[in-house]
């Protein structure tokens, strides 16, 4: 059965299977992929299966080794915060955690310290402050499958992003209990998930100090008012607001504290983007000098249709969607329902931060029979606004052009 991505609903055999796999309590069923729905992304090739894992409702299957897990794309039409349990999941490698003692759990604070710290969740909850955010997670590679030409890697529709409410401690305030050495250059990440084989690198990134010291960078332990799911980075996560997903380490169990910077495959060879002002190089061109990955652009998108939707000349709708950016927070958001000649403006909804999605909506009326092209346009606080082509890079990283839903009024 073939069904799109934005109009998918669960039907209650899936919803059994969904509930049987979750399991009791902390304790996983075996890791398999049982829907049997596929959907097709706007794109070629884009026809996905959707999967159900422990503790997630049925979400887009882009590989199962590692797993990589899309969120259908009407969820984000559902409320500002992404449920766990429809949240993505992306990994590197395929070894990775599927129980955890969360007793016996301990992360390692350690390297240019003065006092190295082995922390149990007990600890990090009695001997920090307790902090919450709630913060986008954007994979590097959101929307990779829009890109033309096509490049390399996951080929993800727009669903590989996510809301939540983050609850942790400060990562400052264990580094400062912990004492980091005056000549500390960066602080080093590691999870629980192991390579296949021993020739591949192990999973990892890295911070500048100063950034690890922002006082903003968790380590978060919740996720929207419960544990992080195991996909999720169960029981701990680095939390970096306004950065790409990569930096947002799961199983997060080693904290390094380096008086150099780390020389790492995670960060020399992957995740980089071009070292220039649009991020971008000419559609189809090489890399050429590089530099990592770092904060999100800003971005925007239409929830409430999706394109093909019908609407109905002279009635009027309601038209939502979701803007954010790296971190200064959203100005405006603008509508065409043009392809872009003109535009007008939309109410933003409740403020939950400069990390979150920000909620607009707009009111709009089919006047005339015919193919509409709906867009939106963001403008963050700091004065970023969105491209009318979409920028390329090799990697496919970064997509953040102005989207068009085609609908049509009859
Ligand atoms: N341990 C570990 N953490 C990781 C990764 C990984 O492969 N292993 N992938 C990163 C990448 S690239 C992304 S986009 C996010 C995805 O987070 P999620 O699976 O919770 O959605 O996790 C990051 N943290
Ligand atoms: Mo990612």
């Amino acid at each position: 059965m073939h069904i799109r991505d934005e109009s998918f609903k669960l039907n209650r055999r899936k919803f059994l299977r969904a509930a049987l796999l979750a399991g009791a309590g902390g304790a996983l069923m075996p890791w398999s992929a049982l829907a049997d729905d596929t959907v097709m992304m706007p794109f070629a090739n884009g026809e996905r299966r959707l999967v159900v894992y422990p503790q997630k409702k049925p979400l887009i299957l882009l590989t199962s080794r590692p797993p990589q897990l899309e969120t259908p794309f009407s969820v984000y039409n559902n409320g500002i915060l992404t449920p766990n349990d429809e949240f993505f999941v992306r990994y590197h490698l395929a070894g990775i955690p599927t129980s955890i003692d969360s007793d016996k759990f301990r992360v390692e604070v350690k390297g240019e310290v003065s006092s190295p710290l082995s922390l149990s969740l007990h600890d990090l909850k009695k001997q920090f402050e307790q902090v919450e955010m709630v913060a986008v997670i954007q994979c590097s590679g959101n929307g990779r499958g829009f890109f033309q030409p096509r490049v390399p890697g996951g080929q993800s529709g727009n669903g590989t992003m996510g809301n939540a409410r983050w609850k942790g401690v400060r990562l400052k305030d264990i580094l400062n209990k912990a004492g980091v050495a005056a000549d500390a250059k960066q602080v080093m990440f590691r999870g629980l998930d192991k390579p296949p084989l021993d020739t591949t690198p192990n999973f990892g990134k890295a911070l500048d100090v100063d950034h690890a010291m922002d006082g903003e960078v968790m380590v978060a332990y919740e996720m929207n008012g419960a544990d992080l799911p195991m996909l999720n980075g169960f029981p701990l996560r680095l939390v970096v607001p306004g950065y790409y997903g990569t930096y947002w380490v799961k199983q997060l169990h080693e904290i390094n504290v380096l008086n150099k910077d780390w020389v790492s495959f995670w960060m020399d060879a992957a995740y980089r983007v071009p070292d220039n002002d649009c991020e971008c190089v000419p559609p189809g061109s090489p890399m050429g000098k590089s530099r990592p990955i770092s904060r999100y652009d800003v971005r925007s998108f239409i929830t409430s249709l999706a394109d093909g939707d019908k609407i109905t000349v002279g009635k009027h709708i309601r038209v939502r969607g979701i803007a954010f950016d790296g971190g200064s927070g959203i100005d405006s958001v603008n509508f065409s329902s043009d392809g872009g000649s003109t535009w007008t403006g939309t109410v933003l909804g409740r403020d939950y931060g400069n990390y979150s999605f920000r909620e607009w909506t707009c009111h709009f009326t089919p006047r005339a029979a015919g193919d509409y092209q709906l867009q939106c346009c963001a403008i963050s606080r700091k004065g970023e606004t969105q491209p009318k082509e979409p920028r390329w890079n090799p990697s496919g990283y970064m997509r953040n052009v102005i989207e068009t839903v085609r609908v049509s009024a009859v």
